[in-house]
Parts: structure tokens; sequence; C-alpha cells
């Protein structure tokens, strides 16, 4: 039985980068996000599962979980990678997006967690979460980074949570990636999605005694 990978945040990106490794490697994936026709496309590169869902929706995100247990009958790896950034500056930025953020990046990753326990108990299976370096230092004026330290604070309270029940939990943290995520590509040579693809991948085949805490990666040339 090939094991299955659910990812939300699949549609561009580090997620969907993610889906074509975990793919290649011989998982099942279930590809999570709003824009249905990019995952239609996706799903169809590499014969996984599409499904719309906006991750701030509760129902939405039990939908994603179920089609995901009637297509493949388990979930062995849940990706909760869903997130946006804002304008820096506590004066700038639009208030309702600045909401909307908050939503997507803590409370959607909560959901995300709380959606998947039961499939990961029962396959003793790996939760991974996308933080940020701007998880783990301050950036100025970002609310963006305080959601990302929230994130990571998420990624240790699920271990806990988890504790003896032989699920894993990975916090990845990137630094600059060249994705849609940004309106204007990074002025230095960020990493790349597949970069980040990589470092996921790692933490998902180490055998099941080795859990990666936490992977912080950042462009050579990204100095904070
Ligand atoms: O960006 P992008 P990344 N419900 O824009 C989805 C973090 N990160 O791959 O719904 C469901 O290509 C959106 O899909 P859609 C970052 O914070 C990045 O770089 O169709 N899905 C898309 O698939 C984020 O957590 C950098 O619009 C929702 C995906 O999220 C993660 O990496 C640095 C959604 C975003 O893909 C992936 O971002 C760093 C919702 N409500 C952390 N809202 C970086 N790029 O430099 C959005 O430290 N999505």
């Amino acid at each position: 039985m090939p094991k299955v990978f659910l990812i939300t945040g699949a549609s561009t990106g580090i997620g969907a980068a993610t889906a074509r490794q975990a793919a290649e490697a011989g998982y099942k994936v279930v590809l999570a996000a709003r824009s249905e026709d990019k995952l239609k496309a996706l799903a169809e590169e590499i014969d996984g599962l599409a499904v719309r869902c906006d991750v701030t929706e509760w129902e939405d995100q039990q939908t994603l979980v179920q089609k995901a247990l009637d297509e493949y009958g388990q979930i062995d790896v849940a990706f909760a990678n869903a997130g946006f950034g804002g304008a820096r500056g506590f004066d700038k930025d639009d208030v309702e997006h600045w909401k909307s953020m908050v939503l997507t990046n803590v409370y959607g990753c909560a959901l995300t967690i709380r959606a998947t326990m039961p499939a990961l108990k029962e396959s003793t299976g790996h939760l991974l979460l996308t933080s940020s370096v701007a998880g783990r230092r301050s950036l100025p004026g970002s609310l963006y980074s305080a959601t990302k330290h929230a994130v990571t604070a998420m990624g240790e309270a699920a271990r806990l949570d988890y504790n003896d029940s032989g699920v894993r939990v990975t916090l990845i943290e990137p630094g600059a990636v060249d994705t849609p995520f940004f309106d204007n590509p990074p002025k230095i040579r960020a990493l790349d999605d597949d970069d980040i693809a990589r470092a996921v991948m790692f933490a998902v085949s180490q055998p099941p005694h080795v859990d990666v805490n936490e992977i912080l990666i950042r462009p050579t040339a990204q100095p904070t």
C-alpha cells in the first residue's frame, strides 16, 4: 500500500514542489488549497487527489480529511503549509488582510492539526508545519512574523500533545523562497521551492525512531 501525503497550500510554491517530490518518492498525494484549477492540473500531473479547502473553514478541513480517507484509506503525512504574508509596519497593510492572515496562518494551521490528528494516530504518521525564520526572530513591524511565532509554538505544543503516540512532528522554517508568496522576486539569490521540498522529504524519510523537530534554512545570501 503506498503511503499518503496530505498538503495544504499545495496549489503553488513550497506545497506544489513538495507534492511533486512526494509523488516521485512513491506517495499518494492529497492536494488542498482554494485554487481548484491549479490543484486539478497538479493532481493530473502526479496522479493525486485535489480537494478544494479553505483552511480557515473547519468544515472544509473535515471534508479534506474524509476525502483523503475515502480515496486512499489512511494519512501518513500531513503538511500544514498554507499561509501568506503582508506589508510590514503596524500602520501599513489593511486590517481585513491582517484578519485573514491571522486566521489562515494560525487558526488554519491549528485546524489542520486537529482534523488530521485521528488519522495520524492511526497510521503512526508525521505532522509538518511551515513556520519561518520569521517564526524564530521578529521582523520589524511584522504581524506575519507574530503569526509564524505562533506556528513555531504550535509545533512544539503538538509534539508534546502527540507524546507516546509515535507520531512525529517537524517544523519547517524557511528564509526567503522565490515563490508567489512575494509580489516581486527577492533581490538576493533566494531559495527555490524545491530546496524546501527536499528538507521536508529528508524529515519524513528518517527511520521511525528519529524525529527531526525543526529545520531552519536560509539562502546563503540572507544575513538575518
Ligand atoms: O507561497 P505561495 P509559499 N486556504 O503563495 C495557500 C511560508 N513561508 O509556497 O488557496 C487554503 O506559493 C495558497 O493557495 P490558494 C508561507 O508563510 C514562505 O512560499 O490556492 N490555502 C498557496 O497554495 C506559507 O505558510 C516563505 O491561494 C491557502 C499557498 O497557501 C508557506 O511557506 C518564507 C489559504 C501559498 O503558496 C507556503 O508559501 C517563509 C487558505 N485560506 C515561510 N491561503 C517564502 N516564500 O519566502 C493561502 O519563511 N493558501
